[in-house]
């Protein structure tokens, strides 16, 4: 293992540093907001105002909007380093990924944000979200809403570690927002959504969780609402059913095995 790896334990998490479409990536930081200074902090106060995008600092101001197609692969990814060039997060992290939308103009204030996308232990292959993350790459998509309403929206996307999750605020998240600009959709506002914070309590049976002894997580409740099923035309909501969400494989799968070589073997409180 390069040396690198190990000089920046204890340092690096993990932030939301890309986005892209069908998974395209575009440069780091682009239509991100870069809380590059926050890539050594988690959030473990699900009261905090920290837990919407990891600051309370909500200046939206200097980050672009970027173009996603209504009814396309939105991706999303997360890395140890603002250039993207290392891997997603140590393999100690364990647990889900969402994602929530709200309207760009609310800032996320308000009961506004719409789950549209999670991912838990899969059953199938006894793997957290964030196993297959590493393996990825730090790349996942998911499907925006076809007859979402075009318009400017926050995403928030967050990896929740689950290490310590058997004691209370033990938990971590790593959220992260992306702003942007849904175009070719229909003419269906987000339902009313949840408070960010707000949504999560220290108790819940997501946050607060042992896992059981054999291994065998298929208990495991992801927290916050239920994902939002789209109903429109063309749309595919099975994508987005917990129990067998996998990545979309067709336009990923090539790219990300290059991305391998970094998977991770350091461990990391
Ligand atoms: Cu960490």
């Amino acid at each position: 293992m390069p040396l690198a790896l190990l000089a920046d334990t204890g340092m690096a998490h993990t932030l939301l540093v890309r986005m892209g479409t069908d998974g395209k990536m575009l440069e780091p930081g682009k239509c991100i907001r870069r809380y590059w200074d926050r890539m050594g902090t988690y959030v473990v106060d699900v009261k905090s105002p920290d837990l919407r995008c990891r600051t309370s600092d909500m200046d939206g101001s200097k980050t672009e909007s970027c173009p996603v197609a209504a009814g396309s692969m939105m991706s999303l990814a997360f890395n140890r380093n603002k250039d993207g060039k290392s891997f997603a997060i140590l393999q100690s992290h364990i647990g889900p990924i969402t994602v929530y939308i709200a309207p760009l103009k609310t800032n996320g204030d308000g009961d506004v944000w719409v789950k549209i996308y999670e991912s838990g232990w899969d059953s199938g292959a006894k793997e957290w979200a964030t196993d297959r993350l590493i393996r990825e790459g730090g790349i996942f998509s998911f499907t925006i809403p076809p007859e979402l309403e075009n318009g400017d929206y926050l995403v928030r996307a967050e990896v929740i570690a689950l290490q310590y999750a058997q004691t209370p605020d033990g938990t971590q998240f790593y959220p992260g927002c992306a702003h942007i600009t849904v175009t070719g959709g229909g003419s269906t506002p987000l339902p009313k959504g949840v408070a960010i914070p707000g949504v999560y309590t220290e108790t819940d049976p997501g946050i607060l969780y042992k896992r059981p002894k054999n291994g065998d997580n298929s208990g495991y409740v992801i927290p916050g609402p239920p994902v939002y099923v789209s109903k429109g035309a063309g749309s595919n909501p099975s994508q987005n059913n917990t129990s067998s969400a996998q990545p979309p494989k067709k336009a990923c799968r090539r790219r990300n095995r290059r991305r391998m070589a970094g998977r991770p073997v350091v461990e990391e409180l």
